[in-house]
């Protein structure tokens, strides 16, 4: 049971609202992640956290210890080539769940196009841009029709089995030849996880560059296929992100209406429940067991992706969703796919909270199964609610943290930030590579990914103040932005609080937080767009390799997050995690921390330490600025009338003009 003061790993948690909580004694009764970390007792396998523990076939588990002749495989696999071999299988596994995401989506996006959903085409000049990337017809044609044209041919490209990814073209010029150079240019989005899975069996590719290649096939359709159609086509369905401002807290939960929490990641079901939570049958119900209404709160990506479109609140991260059924006041969790933890369904055991699966791809012992029918989505969706409305009267003992809401402002879409930064007339990214180019930015670091129980969520914090100080424009997605909206980072006013002078400058006069939140982990891919923006604008190299941004997931715990990261390096993009599976395998591991550069402009970096993870980060941002010869040191450039005019006349309506937040 959390004790507040036995738990060693409590001191871990960050958020006053999370602390008030386990100071209650109704939350000490409960058993979460903290205890079970600190029950086990027992440090991480050597074997396992180093890469080289192989359990591929049934002659081991084989041990194996790097540069001794006895320790190799029973089949004489060495450590490189059990560790790029469990490393591949991490990344397939992680492109494995974005792709099945995708599909869904994209499953999703064709019966909205046939008018099978409650949805519709909501952002048509996306829409006909996409469609224009694909060579689809657009004049004189409905924008069902062209939907529906873009769905099939993006569902296409899952099972493709020649030829390369259509939005692979979208990749800066010199990007491409280098893929094509590395034959790493994917064919189809499930043939390279196929492949990978192959080739990883006992017996196949034993040749750790080789494997390597794979994996950069792999990355490269989780990308710039699979998570890249997700994103562009939810935001054509559901409406791409506008900045906005949204709470982000364990507070959001309401004492006075039935609190249904949406966790996991496919939007298509938590955008269902939205619609259906207006409906007046449903506000009826709720009404007559003496709630006010249905009071929907997000967790994980899921609370992600319907914060940045809809603003609605987000009541915790993937390390709080053990926390957000201890308050006892939430009558519903309501999960899909992905980073759901088994206990969910423990905790409420004896309470009035229903775990509801929805998919049948994901279902959990004691949890309660009403599957979400996507062709009955409204249907499906009041049948849940209607389920957590009959277990309002229920709730026994709560408590709802009081403390300080954070207040964020969210929505940093990759054609956000253009016409953020370009102006409302002149959308572009100039404004932002000249800021890089004349030092006021010194850089972009990307945070992005999971929470760790093992490592206190104070290190995206202090990562973030020490990259923002430094004049880096941090953007960041996932788990990893909730924890820094929950720090207070999202806050127009953390410019002037926390940014170096430069960045303060140019957020001020903008009026933009100097931490943007730009969505879930599918959305990782605006991140790809955004850096391809800034190489077609000029000033700053010809690929990714030489733009002076960096991506960071100090703390993962997921699959995906690696294949982000893979995705991320292959595309040029330096990243730096807090640890990885190689340290067992000396030339693999060197491979990935330096050689890989050579091949892709990138590689991996390690690093736990927060400061020093943020000044590898800054350290990797200023070779970039070096190469480019525009790292020197600026005089400070004070704004004139006419520049601050130019800038003032960008800020973004309703975000005020630098000291909006409250
Ligand atoms: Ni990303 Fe989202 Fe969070 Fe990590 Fe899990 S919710 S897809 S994997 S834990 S950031």
């Amino acid at each position: 049971m959390t004790d507040i003061k036995g738990c060693q790993s409590c001191d871990s948690i960050t958020g006053d609202s999370t602390l008030d909580l386990l100071n209650q004694d109704l939350a000490k009764q409960v058993r979460t992640a903290y205890d079970r970390l600190d029950d086990r007792g027992m440090s991480a396998c050597l074997f396992g956290s180093g890469g080289t523990c192989c359990r591929i076939c049934n002659m081991g588990p084989c041990q194996i210890i790097d540069g001794v002749e006895s320790m190799v495989g029973v089949c004489g696999a060495t450590a490189d080539t059990v560790a790029a071999r469990n490393f591949a299988r991490i990344v397939a596994a992680g492109t494995a769940a974005h792709t099945d995401h995708a599909r869904e989506m994209v499953r999703g996006f064709i019966a909205t196009a046939k008018g099978e959903t409650p949805h519709e085409i909501k952002d048509v000049a996306k829409l006909h841009k996409m469609a224009t990337i694909f060579g689809i017809e657009i004049e004189d044609r409905d924008k069902n029709e062209i939907a529906l044209e873009l769905g099939e041919r993006a569902l296409a490209e899952f099972g493709q089995q020649e030829g390369t990814l259509t939005m692979l073209k979208r990749a800066p010029e010199k990007q491409q030849k280098i893929w094509k150079e590395m034959g790493v240019e994917p064919r189809g989005i499930d043939r390279e996880v196929v492949e990978m899975m192959h080739r990883t069996h006992m017996g196949v590719d034993q040749e750790y560059k080789n494997i390597m290649k794979q994996v950069a096939r792999t990355s490269l359709a989780d990308g710039w296929g699979a998570s890249m159609l997700s994103t562009e086509l939810t935001d054509i369905m559901f409406g791409t992100p506008v900045p906005k401002r949204a709470i982000v807290d364990l507070g959001v939960l309401r004492e006075d209406m039935v609190n249904v929490t949406v966790h996991g990641h496919e939007p298509l079901l938590a955008e269902s429940l939205c619609l259906a939570a207006d409906d007046a049958e449903i506000i009826a119900l709720a009404k007559k067991v003496g709630a006010k209404g249905i009071n929907l709160a997000g967790v994980c990506c899921t609370g992600n992706e319907i914060l940045m479109r809809r603003g609605i609140p987000v009541a915790g991260s993937f390390i709080q969703q053990e926390m957000v059924l201890a308050t006892g006041a939430v009558e519903a969790m309501v999960v899909d796919v992905q980073c759901i933890m088994q206990s969910v369904a423990q905790i409420v055991k004896g309470k009035h909270t229903d775990i509801i699966t929805t998919n049948y791809r994901a279902k959990m012992p004691d949890a309660i199964h009403i599957q979400f029918e996507e062709d009955a989505a409204y249907e499906s969706a009041k049948k849940i609610l209607k389920h957590a409305i009959a277990n309002f009267k229920k709730r026994g003992d709560f408590y709802i943290p009081k403390n300080k809401k954070f207040d964020v402002v969210v929505g940093f879409s990759h054609e956000t930030i253009n016409y953020m930064l370009g102006g409302r007339f002149r959308q572009s990214y100039r404004p932002l590579n000249d800021n890089i180019i004349n030092g006021r930015i010194r850089g972009i670091g990307a945070l992005v990914g999971c929470e760790h129980y093992k490592y206190s969520d104070d290190v995206h914090f202090k990562i973030a103040v020490e990259l923002i100080k430094n004049n880096v424009l941090v953007l960041a997605t996932g788990c990893a932005a909730q924890a820094l909206g929950r720090r207070g980072l999202m806050r127009p006013e953390a410019a002037t609080e926390y940014a170096g002078d430069g960045l303060r400058e140019v957020c001020e006069t903008v009026g933009m937080p100097p931490v943007l939140h730009v969505g879930s982990c599918v959305d990782n891919s605006r991140l790809l767009i955004a850096l391809t923006e800034m190489v077609n604008e000029g000033g700053l190299g010809d690929d990714i390799s030489q733009i002076p941004a960096v991506g960071s997931a100090p703390l993962w715990m997921s699959e995906k997050a690696v294949a982000i990261g893979q995705y991320f390096v292959t595309s040029g993009a330096h990243v730096v995690f807090q640890d990885l599976p190689v340290t067992g395998a000396k030339k693999f591991s060197q491979y990935i921390l330096e050689g890989l550069k050579e091949d892709y402009g990138a590689c991996w970096g390690v690093e736990k330490d927060p400061i020093k993870h943020a000044r590898a980060m800054i350290a990797a941002i200023d070779e970039k600025r070096e190469a480019l010869g525009i790292n020197k040191k600026q005089e400070r450039v004070l704004m004139d009338m006419q520049m601050r005019r130019d800038l003032e006349g960008q800020a973004l309506p309703g975000m005020g003009c630098g000291h909006g937040g409250n």
